[in-house]
């Protein structure tokens, strides 16, 4: 049953009962209509509509996107339940998202908990609300609130909603409060559709238009919801719904709303592997040894799961360290309003520093956060083994080094596991779980119950260079210099993958992080590198010149006064000086050849990483660059856009490149197989 109605006296009760969300499905929609019937057949003076399990509805079933639409069609039932006989009114619990709030918009009078939230969340799946929503909410609370609620797919508070007139009234036992309205108070409320459309402003519509070209680059759907809005409010009430409705099926199969649903449902299914039947240990009390960037980053995260943790640093100096980075964390989050002032000090209660190792003998978990060093992790883990339970679990943060040698010193491997967090580690929401040689089941389980707790999307990856991320991030910044080297310079191809949807391209982002971490990283594999892989020397001259990135005031760009970026052309002469050396005769590269050489590179690389086992789906790899390297989440991440591109022209491409440069573009078996038989990466490696 995914819709139930009761009546008591002269009011009916309808609730929603499709777990785990309410996603409003053909069945929810079927039975909504027919509880309209009901209540009209019953002569009900009025419904009160809620949803069962604490939430209202989480939106339309997105998982019916990919099929043909079924009848009921939202906006019809939306309609009967607005010009209804018997007024109905929505008593909103948890939220009321997407097709959700569309359905309390549809009713006369709308109360919500004070927990509660509302919103249109529709743009985040690359369409826009397809049942009333863009004609509906402007009226309610007028056109620049509107715009702004649906273009930015936030969803709002409910003293936010009461604020801006969106709903009537703020109650923590909605369904009472509703039962509790007087009759003659619900009979003049005006239905929705019949409040007067409120005046196009033009400059409004522009600034949100300038607002949404700046803030989601390339994206489709806010700006057609912008369309909409603006036009419909022009028409009469009817017809705006066939206009909105026009424009929400051409969205809904469109390749922005496929990748942005691809990587909604991964993100979700990104759960234990069920061949993985294991116990864990609890996490009660974890240690995280090291309190530098990442180490203060990730315990702040384990505060945030309501965890004990105990940070273990080697001196004085650094506890002290320790205690000012996770302070200043705190701070940061109460002065964005994330926290108050009692949860701060809970956290804080739950916090110590310390450089005795006997505070963490009941810690069953350890992470470990220290210099990205192979002697000084493995001395750590060997203190780790004695000062924690047997069965602790031993975890590594480290970002490129091999597990299985950290793993070594320890007496019983299996319970050595990487996790691999991304910087913020207190934001970010991927985590690598890396799985050594001997890692256990339990281990592995255990990385994966502390991602649950920390609202963190989890991808298991094998141990290599790099793992999956950082081995896909060193290949496309390998084939930025090439490029560097042989044409362009850093804004250029910068420029070039903004342009493709990254929030910055890969020498700003590196200025960000440091270009040490990656010299660190080309000194390490200076030993094992194929002598017959060119080698870029440009990045090697900037640390010569002391550019190592914001942090040292120049890098690939100058930053005056600390500011904001500027090209700087000490940079490029570098480059023409380095190629000059090398005898190369620079070519001036467009940007959609800087484009195609740099993701090429990665889905070639990529693809590598899956022939391996290094990854184990093609959707795995799109969760990784999506959530921990910027990758455009409206592209459904690096192997969805592959596909998008086909495996015939991408082998077809490489061949050409690969004239240019066998080493650097041997292309991978896999991809060829692809090629050869018209297969999809992602179906080929589709493995959970
Ligand atoms: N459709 C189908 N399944 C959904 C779903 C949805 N809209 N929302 C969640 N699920 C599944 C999810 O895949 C997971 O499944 C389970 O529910 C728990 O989700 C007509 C066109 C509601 C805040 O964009 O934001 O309405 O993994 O892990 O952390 O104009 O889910 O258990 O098998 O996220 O408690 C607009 C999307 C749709 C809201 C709950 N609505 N959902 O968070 O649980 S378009 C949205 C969320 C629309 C109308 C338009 C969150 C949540 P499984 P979860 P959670």
């Amino acid at each position: 049953m995914s819709v139930t109605t009761r009546r008591e006296e002269n009011t009916g009760y309808v609730e929603i009962d499709n777990p785990p969300v309410n996603a409003v499905d053909t069945s929810v929609r079927r039975g909504l209509l027919d509880a309209v019937r009901w209540a009209e057949a019953e002569r009900l003076e009025r419904v009160i509509v809620s949803g069962k399990g604490g939430m209202f509805a989480a939106g339309a079933d997105a998982r019916e996107f990919d099929g043909e639409p079924i009848e009921p069609h939202l906006p019809d039932v939306l309609n009967a339940i607005e010009n209804s006989i018997v007024p109905w009114v929505a008593a909103i619990q948890g939220v009321a998202l997407g097709g959700g709030a569309e359905i309390a918009l549809a009713c006369r009078m709308r109360i919500m908990a004070s927990s509660a939230r509302i919103g249109f969340p529709e743009v985040t799946l690359g369409v826009i609300p397809g049942a009333g929503g863009t004609q509906r909410l402007p009226r309610l609370v007028g056109l620049a609130t509107a715009l702004d609620i649906i273009t930015s797919g936030k969803p709002l508070s409910a003293s936010t909603a009461l604020d801006t007139g969106l709903v009537h009234a703020v109650d923590d036992e909605p369904t009472d409060a509703a039962f509790m309205i007087k009759s003659e108070e619900l009979g003049c409320v005006v239905p929705v559709r019949d409040l007067p459309a409120p005046v196009i402003d033009q400059a409004t519509i522009a600034t949100v238009r300038e607002r949404v070209r700046t803030k989601s680059p390339g994206q489709v759907a806010p700006l057609r919801a912008i369309d909409v809005i603006e036009t419909g409010l022009n028409l009469a009430f009817i017809e705006s719904l066939v206009v909105e409705r026009q424009a929400f099926m051409e969205l809904r199969t469109s390749d922005q709303a496929k990748a942005l649903r691809h990587v909604f449902f991964t993100e979700r299914g990104a759960k234990l592997p069920v061949s993985i039947a294991s116990d864990t240990v609890s996490l009660a009390h974890v240690a995280v040894v090291g309190g530098g960037t990442m180490g203060s980053g990730i315990a702040y995260a384990l505060l945030n799961a309501s965890l004990q943790v105990t940070v273990l640093e080697h001196d004085a100096a650094g506890v002290e360290r320790a205690r000012k980075n996770v302070a200043s964390i705190i701070a940061a989050s109460l002065a964005r309003g994330l926290i108050d002032e009692p949860a701060a000090a809970e956290r804080r209660a739950r916090f110590i520093a310390t450089t005795d190792y006997s505070r963490v003998a009941d810690a069953t978990l350890a992470i470990e956060a220290a210099f990205e060093s192979l002697a000084v992790k493995r001395d750590v883990f060997a203190e780790l083994e004695n000062a924690l339970p047997k069965e602790a679990i031993l975890s590594s943060n480290t970002s490129y080094l091999d597990l299985n040698e950290i793993a070594s010193v320890v007496a019983d491997p299996s319970r050595v596991v990487g996790l691999h967090f991304f910087a913020p580690a207190h934001i970010m929401k991927l985590l690598e779980i890396v799985r050594g040689e001997h890692t256990s089941d339990t281990a592995l389980a255990t990385g994966f119950l502390l991602a649950k707790q920390l609202r963190k999307v989890p991808v298991v990856v094998g141990v290599c260079d790099g793992f999956v991320g950082n081995r896909i991030l060193a290949r496309y910044r390998e084939a930025a210099d090439t490029v560097l080297m042989d044409g362009s310079t850093p804004w250029e191809i910068d420029e070039a993958m903004v342009e493709f949807g990254y929030a910055m391209g890969p020498y700003a982002a590196q200025d960000l992080s440091g270009l040490d971490i990656a010299h660190a990283n080309r000194r390490r594999q200076d030993a094992t590198r194929d002598p017959k892989r060119r080698y870029i020397p440009i990045a090697d001259r900037m640390i010569e010149l002391g550019k190592l990135g914001r942090k040292s005031g120049a890098g690939w760009y100058r930053y005056p006064g600390g500011g904001g970026r500027v090209d700087d052309p000490i940079v490029a002469d570098l480059a023409l000086e380095e190629a000059h050396f090398a005898g190369i005769e620079r070519v001036d590269y467009t940007a959609d050849e800087i484009r195609e050489r740099l993701l090429l590179a990665m889905i070639n690389e990529a693809t590598f990483i899956l022939q391996e086992g290094v990854a184990k789906s093609a959707s795995d790899i799109d969760l990784v660059t999506v959530l921990g390297y910027g990758f455009p989440r409206w592209r459904g991440g690096l192997m969805h856009y592959a596909d998008t591109l086909g495996a015939p022209w991408i082998v077809k491409q490489l061949e050409r490149l690969a004239v240019e440069d066998p080493v650097a573009w041997t292309i991978s078996p896999l991809l060829q197989r692809c090629a050869e038989t018209g297969s999809s990466i992602t179906e080929s490696f589709a493995q959970r």
